[in-house]
């Protein structure tokens, strides 16, 4: 027998496959499809723990597929455009294209000596040409469909990257990229307009059925639905009147969830960008202050506002608003805790009911009027009586949110207060009556700002032309090229270079300006999934039948990180894409697994920064690829943290070790290393046929539901308990004794090939090894059918139960799985018989398969 060496069978099997074309998708057949799909990768160069994990995860699940007879669609490709590449160009004086190509080709090395069965043949990379053409085309179809706009307005800015971001990419203030904080800036961007399917996209999560509920939770908040009323405040004069025919200048609206607090409306807030602010304290001693605030305002991102725990900032106006339910005058504020870009702008405060406006009022001394009280409050007797408006001071130590009664609210007092609460209805009722209210639903969702000031991005076909306006570049004329000759060390931008801009206008044929922004990269990725269906299209995206037959993704893995961004992203293009007409289903992504990360041994995040990152290749150089595969799937489920302990991969590397040895030793080709060495007693070596034949139907039971499961980790746990039980058989019979019996010869065959294509997920290159040279078959183990197992067969015929007394273990007993329970019962009593001698038997539970527990006194 050869010894196993990773080092020379995993190279030799990796280009066998590829000369094979082993992994490559068939576009017509008849067969059930499985389309198993990883997040394509940044070309960083390296692979990391983060790349490895994930991508074995996807391939155990292609390649399991495969062995189930389903045709697999399993394709890798890059994300190639963004500014790590732009930085490097500046860096070494050379082309964003140099170095995202040469780290493409490293990954990719990489990833083939992992084993990964990929089609290179579908391989997408976004900065190609021939890919970027199509998502400019898509930018076209969106336009047509008046899904495209430019706009002016306060945007997100990082500095430190140069270019804008969209509100998904703004991460508690800092940008997603580079963690630098970031600002706002009037600027005229362009935008998909993802809200047109805010509902759409809310209501579809309940098709999700494969995804974990944290995503669909965190994809729900932030589209946030909101039921709750438009409310209009007119402004008024200090002794509070209004003008009895207000214009729609006079009037300020409010959206809110809680009509029903309505009374308890004590200030006035408005958004640093209230449109109608300047205007409001033009010419005023308020004038200045406020402007200060607003400038302030500007280094305080969306997200910080929403989120509302930073230190909150205000100014008074020195304007007021009439309440509409009471006709009372309310002080007009601005503060940074309001955005401008949710419902108006504009918020009736109500501190007493909002933790937000509670903290602003105790800082500026404004006025808590208790209006919403728990029934059990000791002040409800008190204000419930108290149906006027008797401003009660309140030293409450915060707002009460929650449910509750209505008091000092008029004729509403009494009723029930919350959102969507009786007194809310009536109020809102009574409102609309007026003409001073109206029922709305607001979302959090905003559009998605899709141009960015950068050169490495995909070009905005558009143009702008001084006659005709924004017009889109025809169809013919794309791809709109990145320009080659781009000096980014010395500052150029695609807006300073020569010859990019210029151009003739495609409708009156004078002279234009080319849009010089690019696209944001998540646009490439929010559909490079479709492309790997019909990756060669030089006509159209993809071929919508291609499309349509792979897809939707059967299972999709990635990080957790891409929650929101990419896969919400994803499901809006899809979606799009479905009402134009080029797909014919609703989800992109069926099954979603979001992998943990793999913390180092402490359970620190591994970082460069930090010196304690684990290398894959170095592991792979030392142990060989399939055991660094094994390991890290046997560290622990995919969805948890994992802790890297340096001390396993060694174990999982003897255990290959020992694999090799019994699949050779079972098929009679392990020379002197076979296992046996002197027979034991003949009941104790037929025992060990009898459980290896069982522990065969079980553990690839067992195995089978594990990997359905993505439990990698117990599922080679259950194949070491079936190597543990052939090597207690191989121990017991000679290879002369053996080989000598029709009944052995068959039995070692079965469990030989079991384990060698239980293993062939995992670890591959083993498993084809094995599967032609101590097999003896042709061909790879890739693609067999997966062994099947007989279940009553794999039911175990003895198991073992601790005996309790009281609780606490005090024997262990074998017993037939199928024993009724009284004989059990007289085994566990007889095994404990000492024990409870003079005691009386008070109670008897007996959980079968696990043990008997007797309550004796
Ligand atoms: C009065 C009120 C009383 C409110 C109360 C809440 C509690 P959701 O549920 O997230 O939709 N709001 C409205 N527009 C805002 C803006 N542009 N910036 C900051 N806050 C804004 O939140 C709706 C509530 O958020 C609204 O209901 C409004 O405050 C506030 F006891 O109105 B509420
Ligand atoms: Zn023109």
């Amino acid at each position: 027998m050869k010894a196993y060496n990773p080092h020379e069978i995993e190279p030799r099997l990796q280009l066998a496959w590829e000369e094979a074309g082993l992994f490559r998708s068939p576009d017509d057949s008849p067969a059930p499809k499985k389309y198993v799909l990883e997040m394509f990768p940044y070309p960083s160069g390296d692979m990391h723990m983060g790349h490895a994990s994930n991508y074995t995860y996807g391939d155990v699940v292609a390649r399991y597929a495969k062995m189930q007879g389903f045709d697999v669609l399993h394709p890798m490709g890059w994300d190639a455009f963004g500014l790590p590449a732009e930085n490097a160009a500046v860096k070494h004086h050379s082309h964003p294209a140099i170095w995202t190509y040469e780290n493409i080709e490293t990954q990719k090395k990489s990833f083939s000596r992992m084993g990964f069965s990929y089609d290179w043949d579908r391989k997408v990379v976004a900065c190609d040409p021939e890919y970027y053409r199509w998502g400019q085309w898509i930018f076209l179809k969106f336009w047509e469909r008046g899904l495209v706009e430019r706009r002016n307005s306060p945007v997100n800015w990082c500095p430190s990257c140069a270019t804008v971001l969209a509100n998904e990419q703004v991460i508690e203030g800092k940008c997603w990229r580079c963690d630098s904080e970031v600002e706002k800036r009037d600027l005229t961007q362009w935008y998909y307009k993802i809200t047109d399917y805010a509902q759409e996209l809310l209501d579809d999560l309940d098709q999700l059925t494969g995804w974990p509920e944290r995503v669909k939770q965190q994809q729900a908040n932030w589209i946030g639905r909101s039921e709750g009323a438009n409310v209009d405040f007119i402004l008024c004069d200090a002794e509070g009147n209004a003008p009895d025919a207000p214009t729609a200048e006079d009037i300020i609206t409010v959206f809110t969830t809680r009509a029903d607090t309505l009374f308890g409306c004590s200030f006035f807030v408005l958004a640093p960008e209230y449109a109608g602010l300047a205007d409001l304290v033009a010419g005023t001693e308020y004038e200045q202050p406020v402007m200060e605030l607003v400038e302030a305002a500007k280094k305080v991102s969306a997200v910080e506002r929403a989120q509302g725990d930073h230190e909150k900032h205000g100014a008074f106006t020195g304007r007021y608003v009439v309440n509409p339910i009471n006709n009372e005058k309310v002080p007009v504020w601005v503060a940074d805790y309001i955005v401008a870009d949710y419902g108006t702008g504009a918020v009736m405060a109500v501190p007493c009911g909002d933790t937000r406006d509670f903290e602003f009022a105790r800082k500026y001394d404004l006025p808590i009027i208790p209006i919403i009280l728990p029934e059990d409050d000791p002040l409800y007797p008190q204000l419930a009586g108290e149906q006027g408006r008797v401003v009660t001071e309140v030293d409450w130590p915060e707002a009460y949110a929650a449910e509750g009664i209505l008091v000092q609210s008029g004729e509403y007092t009494g009723m029930k207060g919350g959102k969507h609460s009786e007194g809310e209805a009536a109020i809102v009722a009574a409102l609309e009556e007026m003409g001073r209210g109206k029922r709305t639903v607001e979302f959090r969702l905003r559009d998605w700002l899709i141009s960015r000031q950068r050169y490495w991005g995909n070009p905005i076909p558009a143009i702008h032309c001084p006659a005709c306006g924004v017009v889109p570049v025809p169809e013919e004329d794309l791809p709109v090229r990145l320009p080659e000759d781009i000096d980014l060390a010395a500052g150029e931008t695609l807006a300073t270079h020569a010859g990019f801009a210029e151009c003739t206008c495609p409708v009156c044929g004078g002279l234009a300006r080319r849009e010089t922004d690019t696209m944001d990269t998540f646009t490439c990725s929010s559909w490079y999934y479709m492309r790997y269906t019909d990756p060669h299209n030089i006509h159209a995206p993809f071929d919508s039948a291609k499309a349509n037959a792979w897809m939707p993704v059967d299972q999709y893995i990635g990080g957790i990180e891409h929650a929101i961004l990419h896969l919400l992203y994803s499901r809006f293009f899809t979606k799009v894409l479905r009402d134009l007409g080029l797909l014919d289903f609703d989800e992109p992504f069926t099954n979603l697994l979001c992998q943990g990360m793999v913390l180092d041994a402490h359970g620190d995040v591994m970082s460069k920064s930090k010196g304690n990152v684990v290398s894959p290749e170095e592991m792979i150089a030392e142990y060989g690829a399939d055991a660094v595969r094994a390991y890290i799937l046997f560290l622990g489920p995919p969805e948890k943290e994992k802790l890297w302990n340096e001390d396993g991969l060694p174990g999982m590397y003897k255990f290959l070790n020992r694999l090799w040895r019994q699949v050779h030793d079972l098929v009679g080709k392990a020379g002197d290393e076979t296992l046996f060495q002197e027979a034991p007693a003949p009941e104790v070596a037929v025992k060990a046929a009898q459980k290896l034949a069982r522990e065969r139907h079980r553990v690839v039971q067992k195995v089978s539901a594990d990997i359905e499961r993505h439990n990698f980790n117990t599922a080679i746990a259950a194949i070491m308990e079936l190597s543990n039980a052939t090597g207690e058989y191989l121990r017991a019979f000679s290879p002369e004794a053996r080989a000598a019996c029709e009944d052995h010869i068959a039995l070692d065959g079965e469990v030989a090939e079991t384990l060698v294509k239980l293993m062939a997920p995992f670890t591959p290159h083993l498993a084809d090894e094995l599967w032609q040279k101590a097999l003896g078959n042709e061909g790879f183990a890739y693609g067999q059918p997966w062994p099947e197992f007989d279940p009553e067969q794999a039911k175990a015929d003895e198991v073992e139960l601790a005996v309790q007394i009281c609780g606490k273990v005090k024997a262990r007993i074998m017993v037939a799985a199928d024993a009724p329970e009284a004989d059990v019962l007289v085994a566990a009593r007889e095994a404990v018989a000492a024990a409870i001698e003079g005691k009386a038997v008070k109670k008897e539970v007996y959980v079968p398969g696990r043990l008997v527990n007797i309550v004796a006194v």
